[in-house]
């Protein structure tokens, strides 16, 4: 069976939980820490969570992996079938992960874990995230869904990013960059999904795991 490997804290990891979820496909978990260890650089080069694990090997990369489930389990699609419109799926994943995700990733240290990050590292994020948030305002939809009006991919990954970007800019620069929009009514809504709730529940109790881990 198709196993889901890392842990439930990481949105990385939840983004392609909620895919596997929504698409109904069997799977099992398989609690990894992003630890370096050997055996988790032999399945994922950068050792970074999740990774998945198929009949024919390993798997890494969140939208490389929920790509394959497209592929691989094309019965409940969550993507669009005409290619533009899949394009525009894509997009906003993209511009999700690399514009607001990687570049709010840098306050995570200060904001979340207790440590240090450099003025010059905030201010470059603070003017980045500025510019980007207005961006993603042009492209994001929350009709209801954040590409329109049917479930899609961009929403396993908008549910899992967006909250993280949010806080941790209204932590670090007292202002929350995506505060013009409904994030808040989205996941709202969106946590009326059973999938949703079975994420979130099981990401607490990751939580907690990994602080008593840390004692
Ligand atoms: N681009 C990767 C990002 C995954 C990622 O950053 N995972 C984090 C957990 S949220 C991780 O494994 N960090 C440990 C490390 O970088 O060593 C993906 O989409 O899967």
């Amino acid at each position: 069976m198709l196993k889901l490997c890392g842990f439930a804290v990481s949105n990385y990891y939840n983004k392609v939980k909620l895919a596997l979820l929504e698409k109904g496909i069997e799977f099992e978990e398989e609690l990894v820490w992003a630890d370096r260890s050997p055996e988790l650089m032999g399945k994922s080069p950068l050792g970074k969570i999740p990774y998945i694990e198929t009949d024919k090997g390993p798997i890494s990369e969140s939208q490389v992996i929920v790509e394959y489930l497209e592929d691989a389990y094309p019965q409940k699609p969550l993507l669009p079938s005409d290619p533009y419109e899949a394009a525009r799926v894509r997009h906003l994943i993209q511009f999700m992960e690399l514009h607001l995700e990687l570049v709010a990733r840098e306050l995570y240290p200060a904001a979340f874990f207790g440590g240090t990050v450099s003025d010059e590292i905030k201010e470059r994020a603070r003017k980045l995230l500025t510019r980007n948030a207005k961006a993603f305002a042009s492209l994001a939809k929350f009709g209801p869904y954040i590409a329109g009006n049917e479930f899609t991919l961009a929403d396993c990954a908008a549910l899992v990013h967006l909250p993280l970007v949010g806080m941790s800019t209204k932590i670090i620069f007292g202002e929350d960059v995506l505060g013009s929009l409904p994030v808040r009514d989205y996941t709202k809504m969106l946590g009326e999904r059973p999938t949703v709730q079975k994420v979130n529940a099981d990401r607490k109790a990751n939580m907690e795991l990994s602080a008593q881990r840390k004692k």
